[in-house]
């Protein structure tokens, strides 16, 4: 059975010109892009992509973060495609947490600008992609 999954390329990742790499493991691993697009933000769209954080100590400077400049949004498409990103992505912690070989591990260093974002469930995916694009949704 295939899923969804919302894939955010956050803007370290496009300040440092990994765009390219990221996509090309994505598709490496057999996801198929249902939806890519290059978007910037504003606070109150970064506040409902992240409500599950407010209030939390992070929040304020993830808020500052994520709109900092262009992202890369897409929906990636596939069998378990929300943990397969996940697996690919890695942990949160890019040093502690991230195996390597994982893109966070392989190219970050610092817990916030850990380079991508990846929907933590299917439910969370099926918010996510109404939020990030209605067009799609069922
Ligand atoms: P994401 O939602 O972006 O895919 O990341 P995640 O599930 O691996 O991690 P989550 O706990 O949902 O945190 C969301 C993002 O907030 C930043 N963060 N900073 N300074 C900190 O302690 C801290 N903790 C989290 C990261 O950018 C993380 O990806
Ligand atoms: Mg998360």
């Amino acid at each position: 059975m295939t899923e969804r999954t919302l894939v955010l390329i956050k803007p370290d990742g496009v300040r440092r010109g990994l765009v390219g790499d990221i996509i090309s493991r994505i598709e490496r691993k057999g996801l198929t892009l249902a939806a890519l697009e290059l978007r910037q933000i504003d606070e109150d769209m970064a506040g409902r992509h992240y409500a599950e954080h407010q209030g939390k100590p992070f929040f304020p400077s993830l808020v500052e973060f994520i709109t900092s400049g262009p992202l890369v949004a897409g929906v990636l498409e596939g069998p378990r495609a929300v943990a397969a990103f996940r697996q690919i992505a890695g942990g949160t912690d890019p040093v502690e947490k991230a195996a390597p070989g994982t893109i966070r591990a392989d190219f970050a260093l610092e817990t916030q600008e850990n380079l991508v974002h990846g929907s933590d469930s299917p439910e969370s995916a099926e918010r996510e992609i109404a939020l990030w694009f209605p067009n799609l949704s069922d």
